[in-house]
């Protein structure tokens, strides 16, 4: 049923270079060498995109009314009514909980549209709630803004109710006509979703999608929006719905490598998890999951609702690792989230305010092996992400060294890169003075723009991160310690 378990079990017998210092050849991928120097960097909409850190994906269709995953496209318009909907709760909730934007299935593969459009009576018009004069894409918006949270739209490319499904030119049309209504009626879209599952329509025929088409009209209609898919052409899918992204994760891959959205091959999964440091285009991975175990509200899963512990969890196994989590809060039949879930994210983000309140190395003393006289090496203290320390720049490697007035006692160490100026570090050492040596902390691959790594707690008076390879300068933004308050959301380890 879920194609992405097909794409994930492929990825066990994939033979990519777990440590991403070789090329991944594959057939049919041209290779697309990157020079020094020439190395892909964001645009300004990916760096803010990956700088939130965090956004929330919002299931609501007929299936959470049905308790369906996936609605098969006969589901009458007249089950959809969710009495309470308030969309306010929702963006009140996300906000409260450190979000910075959320994204809601206008429309899921069932193919019922949650605004009244004019392309199909299949929509929130036929329905009884609010009398058919509702628009939940239009109270999803204005809550968005009220808040203060940027705003994204998913509309699901299979479409298993519009009869034209599989016919060619004329489902392209209906899908832009739907796309171009949404990009034009709502305001600032920042991101747009769409999803790789590409099954049969009502005929039994599978769609071919216009993909340059609908990438011009969002580009056209939302030029400041990133993309969403598999492939990009913006951000990537992470490869698995688990919010795990790789151990090492480059936030560059070869176009050429996942050519379109719903691509199935054995490889594809492991090629999103980690990214390919030789890649040409900048496409960082986005981690999706659902706080539950499906992506629709279903009562029997209220006691399945994952906890602050295992928020931090995939908080540290997603932006932890170079990736954004995307986190799905389904609204129940009322139309809102459950007390459960809200005290689930208000735990998450009190957990998160606590761990990372105070930078232990503050106040350090910090030496670098070489450095860029603007770009010195007490930047990595400060919280400001434009700022960063980076080595002279025809350096490959080099390292760090901090100080501190007196011992220190932490257990959760963050790294973060200077993305703006690109992803180099393709591995590093963290070691830590004692009785005169320094001892191994910690080491890893990837850094990109956010690292974490947890250990059993240790003191120390100094510490220093070694840089041991780059493709190109090492420039780091960020180097924080943090003692957390217990040890309840997971061992301590290093990096496997
Ligand atoms: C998948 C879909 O099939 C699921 O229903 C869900 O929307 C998830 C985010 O993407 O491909």
């Amino acid at each position: 049923m879920d194609r992405r378990r097909f794409l994930l079990a492929g990825s066990a017998a994939a033979s990519l270079s777990m440590l991403g210092l070789t090329r991944t050849g594959h057939a049919g991928a041209a290779p697309t060498p990157v020079a020094a120097g020439s190395r892909p960097r964001p645009t300004p909409q990916q760096l803010r995109w990956q700088r939130d850190e965090l956004a929330m994906f919002v299931h609501l269709t007929v299936n959470t009314f049905t308790g369906k995953e996936w609605g098969d496209g006969t589901e009458s318009p007249a089950i959809f009514n969710p009495r309470k909907l308030d969309a306010r709760q929702w963006a009140r909730t996300a906000r409260q909980a450190g979000f910075r934007s959320m994204i809601l299935t206008a429309k899921h593969h069932d193919g019922f549209c949650l605004w009244p459009t004019a392309t199909t009576p299949h929509s929130v018009k036929s329905s009884p709630w609010k009398n058919g004069q509702g628009d939940v894409v239009r109270e999803f918006t204005d809550a968005c803004r009220a808040e203060g949270l940027g705003a994204g739209l998913y509309l699901s490319p299979w479409d298993r109710n519009a009869k034209v499904y599989g016919s060619g030119e004329a489902y392209n049309d209906y899908y832009i006509a739907q796309l171009t209504e949404l990009l034009t009626h709502y305001g600032r879209i920042v991101e747009v979703w769409f999803d790789g599952a590409n099954g049969e329509g009502p005929n039994g025929r599978k769609q071919a999608y216009d993909w340059p088409r609908i990438h011009a009209t969002v580009r056209r209609l939302q030029p400041g929006a990133v993309m969403f898919s598999d492939a990009g052409p913006d951000v990537r899918w992470i490869g698995d719905e688990k919010g795990v992204a790789g151990a090492t994760c480059w936030s560059s891959i070869d176009p050429a490598s996942v050519p379109y959205p719903g691509y199935d091959r054995p490889w594809v999964g492991d090629l999103l998890g980690h990214g390919d440091p030789h890649g040409s285009a900048w496409r960082p991975g986005e981690s999706d999951v659902s706080i539950r175990p499906g992506w629709f509200w279903h009562p029997e899963q209220n006691s399945e609702v994952k906890s602050p512990d295992g928020l931090m969890e995939l908080y540290f196994s997603s932006v932890g690792r170079n990736s954004k989590l995307l986190l799905n809060v389904p609204p129940n039949r009322d139309g809102l989230f459950d007390p459960e879930d809200v005290a689930s994210l208000q735990g998450f983000a009190a957990k998160r305010k606590q761990l990372f309140a105070t930078n232990l190395l503050r106040g350090a003393d910090v030496r670098a092996s070489s450095s860029d006289a603007a770009h010195l090496p007490a930047k990595v203290l400060d919280a400001d992400p434009d700022t960063y320390w980076s080595a002279a720049s025809s350096s490959r490697d080099g390292w760090l060294e901090f100080e501190l007035p007196r011992e220190i006692e932490f257990d959760t160490l963050e790294l973060g890169e200077a993305i703006a100026r690109g992803q180099n570090i393709a591995n590093y050492r963290v070691e830590r003075w004692d009785s005169g040596a320094w001892l191994p902390l910690t080491w890893g691959t990837t850094i990109g723009h956010k690292k974490l790594t947890r250990f059993d707690p240790v003191r120390t008076t100094k510490l220093r991160v070694l840089l041991e390879f780059g493709y190109d300068t090492p420039r780091l933004a960020r180097v924080a310690a943090y003692r957390g308050p217990d040890h309840s959301y997971g061992p301590g380890h290093n990096e496997k």
